[in-house]
C-alpha cells in the first residue's frame, strides 16, 4: 500500500487573514475533486486541474452538512496541492478532518522538505518562508524573516573577501547551522538516568512547574514524556524517561525498553545521577541495565551532560564513589531545591546546543543543503 498523502500548515495555527495547507502525496489530487466544487457547483476533473496549473483556482471546499469554505487553490502537481482559506483554528480544523476522512495524514510538526532542486543555489528566501510557520517563539520567528534576506548579503560579501577571511566566514557558518535546524525543529533533550536520582524532579525544575509525578518510590515513571518549552528565547523538547535499573518487574522493563529509540533522536542527553545513592560504580551499573534493555549507550556522537543531583544533601552523606569520579566541564552539580542550580544548569543546555547566537541579520544556514553550498562557496 502506498503511503498516504500529508496535509502540512503552510500557516500558523490561530487567528489570520488567511490560512494555507499543502496536501503532498498520492492521492492528494483525488482526495481534493472530491471535496471541492466550483461556484457552479460542479465538481473539477484531473484535466480542469492540469490546466490550470499556473493560476489560482477560486471555488468551495465542502466542509460536510451543507456548508462550505471559499477557498483559492494552487494545483502545483496532482501530488501538490496548496489550499488557502480564511485564517482561525476552527476553519483549519474543519479542512484537515475533511482530509483526514479522505484518507491524509495530518502533520503539523513536520517542516516541510524542501523539494527544490538538489543543486544549484537554494532559494534561500523562499526556504526561509517556508520554514515560518514551524517557528515555536517569537526569537526563532525573526531571525528565520531575517534569513529571507541575509543570504543574499552574506554571499555578495563573499565575493570581496580573501581565502583567509572566507575561511573565517565558514567556520563562523558552522556554528550557526547547528542553531538554523533549532529554529523549525526544537533540539530534543532527554533525560535518562537509574531510578530515583530525581529526573522527573528536574523536569519540572527546568519547566517552572509539575508536569510529571515525583515521587520517593524508585520505579515511579514508566513511559517516557515529551514536553516542548522556551529556554531564554529557545525551543526545546525535554523528555523524562523511565529510571533504569538492573532486576525491574515487567512494566518498569518495558518502560526502560521505550528509552532505547528515543536515544537516536537525542540532541542532547542529560544523565542524571542522585550522589547519595549507595553502588560501588552507579555508572557502570546504568550502562550495563540501559544497554540489557537494548540501548547502545554510551553514544560517542550525541553531545551529553553529567547531572549530579541532589547537592543539597551534606557531604557526608554522598556515595564516595563520585567524590573521585570526573568533573569538569561535561559535569554539572544540581538540586531541585536550590534554584541557582538550575538557571546554571539552564544556561550550560543552551550552551551546548546554541553554540553561537546569531547577531541581527546574520546568515545562518537552515538545513544541511544550504550547508554544503556555503561550503563550496567559501572555498
Ligand atoms: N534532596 C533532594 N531530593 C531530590 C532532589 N531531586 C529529587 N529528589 C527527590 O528524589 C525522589 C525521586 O525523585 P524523582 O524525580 O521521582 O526521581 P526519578 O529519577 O524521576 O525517579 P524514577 O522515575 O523512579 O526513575 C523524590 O522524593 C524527590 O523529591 C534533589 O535535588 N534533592
Ligand atoms: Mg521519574
Amino acid at each position: 500500500m502506498s503511503e498516504p498523502f500529508s496535509i502540512i500548515p503552510l500557516t500558523p495555527d490561530g487567528r489570520g487573514g488567511i490560512g494555507s495547507l499543502l496536501i503532498s502525496g498520492p492521492g492528494a489530487e483525488e482526495a481534493f475533486r472530491t471535496l471541492f466544487t466550483f461556484p457552479s457547483g460542479r465538481a473539477p476533473t484531473a484535466g480542469d486541474l492540469a490546466a490550470r496549473r499556473s493560476r489560482p483556482i477560486y471555488g468551495h471546499f465542502s466542509l460536510g452538512e451543507g456548508l462550505h469554505e471559499e477557498v483559492l487553490v494552487r494545483a502545483v502537481s496532482p501530488e501538490k496541492l496548496e489550499i488557502h482559506s480564511h485564517g482561525g483554528s476552527a476553519v483549519r480544523r474543519a479542512i484537515v478532518r475533511r482530509l483526514t476522512e479522505s484518507g491524509g495524514v495530518f502533520r503539523p510538526d513536520e517542516p516541510p522538505v524542501w523539494e527544490g532542486p538538489a543543486d544549484g543555489e537554494p532559494d534561500f528566501r523562499a526556504e526561509a518562508a517556508r520554514l515560518l510557520p514551524y517557528a515555536r517563539t517569537e526569537r526563532a520567528a525573526r531571525l528565520l524573516l531575517e534569513q529571507e534576506s541575509a543570504a543574499g548579503r552574506f554571499f555578495a560579501r563573499l565575493e570581496t573577501l580573501d581565502r583567509a577571511a572566507r575561511a573565517e566566514c565558514l567556520a563562523r557558518a558552522e556554528l550557526l547551522a547547528r542553531v538554523g535546524k533549532s529554529l523549525y525543529a526544537p533540539p530534543h533533550v532527554l533525560l535518562i538516568g537509574p531510578v530515583n536520582a530525581g529526573k522527573s524532579s528536574l523536569l519540572n525544575a527546568l519547566l517552572g512547574f509539575g508536569r510529571v509525578l515525583v515521587d520517593p518510590r524508585a520505579g515511579t515513571t514508566r513511559d517516557a514524556v515529551s514536553v516542548e518549552t522556551v529556554i531564554d528565547g529557545f525551543p526545546l523538547r525535554l523528555s523524562d524517561t523511565a529510571g533504569v535499573r538492573e532486576g525491574a518487574g515487567r512494566l518498569e522493563k518495558e518502560g526502560i525498553g521505550r528509552i532505547a529509540p528515543l536515544l537516536d533522536k537525542a540532541d542532547l542527553l542529560l544523565t542524571v545521577y542522585d550522589i547519595t545513592a549507595p553502588g560501588t560504580d552507579p555508572v557502570a551499573e546504568f550502562t550495563r541495565a540501559l544497554c540489557a534493555a537494548g540501548g547502545v549507550f554510551p553514544r560517542g556522537e550525541t553531545p551529553s551532560l553529567l547531572v549530579l543531583n541532589k547537592c543539597d544533601i551534606p557531604r557526608k552523606e554522598r556515595n564516595r564513589f563520585w567524590q573521585a569520579a570526573p568533573r569538569g566541564r561535561n559535569a554539572i552539580e544540581t538540586s531541585v531545591f536550590q534554584p541557582g542550580t538550575i538557571v546554571d544548569l539552564q544556561k550550560r543546555l543552551i550552551g551546548i546546543l546554541f553554540p553561537a547566537i546569531p547577531e541581527t541579520g546574520e546568515f545562518v544556514p537552515l538545513n544541511a543543503r544550504q550547508l554544503s553550498y556555503t561550503r563550496a562557496r567559501c572555498r
